[in-house]
């Protein structure tokens, strides 16, 4: 026995002594429940609850149970769409500021119990728990703070309330990757009934370091999200973008969650952070977390979603997307749609690592255990580094051919500590080395996008860092041009401006209703149509030749000479479908600047987060004097509130100098809102 002892002690010193020495950690580092989450980079959010049948974002309290009643609920097809569009885990809204309980609390009576579904005997976070496991997710919890329905919220015992759910959360379900601690609370609400407004000291109501002890004993590989932490911080928008420079580490003492400043001070992380807490980017899917019918035409687009994933993941954040889950119960068909676009272009994106068939050198080398070809390998665990106290840091690939890029990828090895602050791509041009790229943090992951270059050498030099710089992973990547068509935008003067939907692309048109190819106008600059007109373009990628889908773009008159009689009613002309103009009067009513035929009109109702004023009801006048008025088209706009997309309705040609719109009725009896109004003259 004392001698297998002493024979393995031998090995493991000779072995120890021919690896060279590890770095000394930078502090601080992530504790190991950090480093599995950001392994995990994306996953996805659910927002479930009362108000997806409310159809608001933010419920009062007072919301019926009965009123939670999904015709067709399946967690199973959610976890499903999750797991096939790639992401690690779902995270639920177990319960939203109005207070609602999505699992049979004992706690609360305003519950699932109370509700349609099941006959009240159902429990939802059992069943995504569950549906979860089936396709190899994680499973997370978004519990707010804030609490609009219940009658204690502000007093001690409504702490007692939180803590005993959190139990059963926390017990009940399995095992837990993330608590999701909500920072927007305290104001009115129902309150059990006392309706009122009620602010809570948000730094020292909710005991927060007795809220995380309890957390821990209870699921000690979780992580914990708020504000500022304690393990996970929020980006500070929901947008889903963090920032160029983004730290994992945090003055964590300076924070709490809902401090009015912290998106602002402390979102992208400080240099000198004291705590080491990551950022995760939530953005929903559509502009509300919750599901609104009227918002179906408003998923984002591949070029939006692909945006948010470079700006986040490629950004030293992970990626929370959220699904608004509908009233059937299941992620629409737009959402998944949308998510499949974005999963497919991601593995599109990043298919082929061209450094993992280069050869690699470093300018130098710790020694064994750090070797360069450590960048290559698919172990995050080996990292090259140089020998402590080396000023300069340097990786060099070699194609051993002309290869053409546009993405670079690093990782630095974080359980030693974010390091690097500045680094700078450069390709070799004919013996010289020119710079492609640069970048400040790295952290867990940075991707550098730039339109292509074609080069046989590129060099990675690490210019500033806190330490040796730690590497892990290098990638290099030949993104595919995303082959969509060109999005476009028209002044109100006529003026038309294309936008290619990636680098390098170009974009070719048509003004006479023919299908356009690389051989029709090239689009160099923006360009006058001032008449009613048919343009068609698409986007081609030079290198590959492939070319999108065309778009049809149907304009009509330009309204640079248009004058809106009421005071700020330009904004309805504007050709700005995001400004918009109320009117006390109802109505819209323009001088078009001379005698025009028309055969038509067009209603854009307004398009903001939270609109009013849509009209339903309408009549549409025009007068050759402004004087005397005669009524050419009246009618309803029935589907205005569920889909609030440009109205277009055609009438009988008729020659006029004024026109106007009349809202007869507005969806919710507000003053008429008007995002935008044109004719049509054909
Ligand atoms: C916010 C909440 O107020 C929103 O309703 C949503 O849940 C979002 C993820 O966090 O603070």
């Amino acid at each position: 026995m004392k001698n297998t002892l002493w024979l393995s002690l031998l090995v493991v010193l000779s072995f120890c002594a021919e690896k060279a020495t590890p770095p000394a950690p930078v502090l601080p580092v992530p504790a190991p429940r950090q480093i599995a989450w950001q392994e995990l980079e994306y996953y996805g959010f659910i927002h479930f609850n009362m108000n997806t049948f409310s159809d608001r974002e933010w419920g009062f309290g007072d919301e019926k149970p009965e009123m939670f009643n999904p015709s067709d609920l399946q967690p199973r097809q959610w976890a499903q769409v999750a797991a096939e569009a790639g992401m690690k885990g779902l995270i639920i809204t177990a319960k939203h500021h109005d207070g609602f309980v999505l699992w049979p609390s004992a706690y609360t009576e305003h519950s699932i119990k109370n509700s349609p579904w099941k006959e009240g005997k159902g429990d939802l976070i059992k069943e995504l728990a569950e549906a979860c496991k089936e396709y190899g997710l994680k499973f997370g919890i978004y519990y707010s703070p804030w609490d609009r329905n219940h009658p204690d919220y502000g007093k001690p015992e409504y702490i007692t309330y939180m803590r005993n759910q959190l139990t059963e959360l926390l017990t009940n379900y399995g095992e837990i990757f993330e608590v999701w601690f909500d920072g927007a609370n305290g104001g009115d609400g129902y309150y059990g009934g006392a309706n009122e407004t009620r602010k809570v000291d948000k730094l020292t109501y909710y005991q927060w370091p007795e809220v995380y002890k309890l957390v821990r004993e209870l699921q000690p590989n979780a992580m914990m999200f708020s504000d500022g932490g304690p393990d996970v911080r929020w980006v500070g928008n929901e947008h889903g973008f963090a920032y160029e420079t983004t730290w994992s580490t945090l003055m964590r003492d300076s924070v709490y969650a809902g401090m009015p400043e912290y998106p602002e001070k402390y979102a992208s992380g400080q240099e000198n952070g004291t705590h080491w807490v990551p950022a995760e980017a939530d953005v929903s899917i559509r502009p509300g977390w919750y599901y609104h019918k009227y918002e179906d035409h408003k998923v984002k687009t591949l070029p939006q979603l692909l945006e948010i994933y470079y700006k986040s993941i490629g950004r030293n954040s992970s990626l929370l997307i959220n699904f608004p889950v509908d009233t059937r119960g299941l992620i629409h068909e737009n959402d998944v749609d949308a998510i499949m676009k974005l999963a497919a272009k991601v593995k599109e994106d990043f298919a082929v690592n061209l450094a993992s068939q280069a050869a690699a050198r470093a300018n130098d080398e710790r020694g064994k255990g750090y070797k360069i070809e450590n960048v290559l390998d698919e172990d995050y665990e080996t990292y090259w580094t140089t020998p402590d106290g080396s000023e300069d840091a340097e990786i060099t690939l070699e194609f051993g051919e002309e290869v053409i890029f546009n993405r670079l990828m690093l990782q630095e090895y974080t359980p030693l500590g974010q390091r690097v602050k500045s680094f700078i791509l450069e390709k070799e041009a004919d013996g010289n080395w020119e710079k492609i790229a640069e970048g400040t943090t790295i952290g867990h992951k940075r991707i550098l996008r730039f339109p292509d270059v074609t080069a046989r050498a590129v060099r990675v030099r690490f210019t500033d860092g806190k330490d040796i710089p730690l590497i892990s992973k290098v990638g290099i990547y030949n993104a595919p041009k995303l082959i969509i068509p060109p999005t476009y935008s028209r002044a109100n003067s006529g003026e038309i401006t294309f936008t290619k939907p990636d680098e390098g692309m170009e974009i070719y048109f048509t003004l006479d209703d023919s299908d356009p190819s690389a051989e029709s106008q090239k689009y160099a600059e923006p360009f006058m149509v001032e008449q009613a007109a048919t343009l068609k373009a698409i986007s081609v990628d030079p290198v590959s030749g492939q070319k999108s889908e065309p778009v049809r773009i149907d304009v009509d008159l330009a309204k640079a000479n248009w004058k809106v009689i009421q005071a700020k009613g330009e904004k309805a002309i504007d050709e700005n479908s995001g400004s918009y103009f109320e009117s006390e009067e109802n109505s819209l009513t323009i001088d078009l600047g001379e005698e025009t035929s028309l055969k038509g009109f067009t209603y854009m109702p307004m398009q903001a987060r939270y609109p009013s004023g849509f009209i339903t009801n309408y009549v549409f006048e025009v007068s050759t004097n402004g004087n005397s008025w005669k009524q050419v088209a009246s009618g309803e706009f029935s589907n205005i509130v569920n889909s609030p997309i440009e109205q277009i309705v055609r009438f009988a040609e008729v020659k006029s100098r004024f026109i106007r719109l009349k809202a007869i009725k507005t969806a919710d009896g507000n003053a008429a809102t008007f995002a935008e109004v044109g004719v049509l003259t054909r």
